[in-house]
């Protein structure tokens, strides 16, 4: 992974650290112009020229004073009530895939899982699901083609509920270009849980696609405003892409926070996220 830190160094061998250049670089890092003007702003203060080595440092350390300490990546579930997770965003950022891996995790930590496939919209968003479930031996409710998905997480929370299932998490619909129908959908499927546990959902993740930049700000943004209470943020395809910053500009403007990063299309491809090591390995 290349990351616009390692290209910052390399940018700036043998000759001091030019701060309009390193604007331009922290920009097209996605961090957002909030945080670029803080670490410019640091980097004046220190008032004299350094070495990409020392810019780099100072980079980490005020990227980290924004992203939360460690927390835990999850809620808990109550007693005899499945924790639900929604998983929302725009198609084609890895919410079908995330969903999976994230029950494959869950898993993991010892907890049981089940999966909702809420995505209706499209027959194969259903079948890409069955799949993964079937693949990773995890239940699923799943109803035909176009089904009401806010009756199918209604189904699912009762079979999870019946099952004592720890966590339940819902695979959503992602098409923005209808965006009514989408945040009308989605408030359904949150009112219909709502009426079988107040408490519910008690996650709504976001997937970003950290490849497409700032554009993932400008969904997350969309997002928030709709749906209201995004919970946190999964940011897929981080492999090789060496694009990361846009976890710093959602905490920063949106104050959602990472809570799991895809690293590959693999089933192990994904963990919670971890600050000092994003800063360390990902930027
Ligand atoms: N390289 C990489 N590919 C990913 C990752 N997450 C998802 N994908 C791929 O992105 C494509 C779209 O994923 P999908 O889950 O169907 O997106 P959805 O439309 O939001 O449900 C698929 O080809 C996935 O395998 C990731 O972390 N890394
Ligand atoms: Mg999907």
């Amino acid at each position: 992974m290349a990351g616009f830190f390692k290209k910052l160094i390399q940018r700036f061998t043998r000759r001091k650290v030019d701060l309009d250049e390193l604007e331009e670089t922290l920009i097209t890092g996605d961090v957002g112009v909030p945080m670029t003007l803080q670490i410019l702003e640091k980097l004046r203060e220190m008032g004299r020229s350094l070495e990409a080595e020392e810019v780099v440092d100072v980079c980490r350390q005020e990227i980290l004073k924004i992203l939360p300490p460690q927390t835990e990546p999850l809620s808990v579930p109550a007693a005899g009530k499945p924790c639900v997770i929604l998983v929302v965003g725009v198609n084609g950022t890895g919410k079908t895939t995330s969903t999976a891996k994230l029950a494959h995790w869950l898993r993991g930590q010892g907890k049981t899982v089940m999966l909702a496939a809420a995505d209706t919209f499209r027959a194969a968003a259903i079948e890409q699901l069955d799949h993964w479930a079937q693949r990773l031996q995890i239940p699923i409710t799943k109803a035909q083609y176009k089904a009401d998905p806010a009756a199918v997480c209604h189904d699912a929370w009762e079979a999870a509920s019946k099952r004592g299932i720890d966590y339940l998490i819902c695979d959503t619909a992602g098409r923005l270009h209808n965006k009514h129908n989408l945040m009308e959908e989605l408030s359904k499927i949150e009112r219909v849980l709502g009426r079988k546990d107040p408490t519910a959902p008690h996650e709504t993740l976001l997937v970003v696609d950290a490849t497409t930049g700032s554009n993932a700000l400008v969904q997350a943004r969309e997002f928030q405003k709709a749906v209201g209470r995004l919970t946190g943020v999964i940011v897929t395809k981080l492999d090789g892409s060496g694009k990361g910053g846009v976890i710093v500009s959602i905490q920063q403007e949106l104050k959602i926070p990472a809570r799991f990063i895809g690293t590959g299309e693999g089933p192990d491809d994904f963990g919670p996220f971890e600050s000092k090591a994003f800063v360390e390995a990902v930027l």
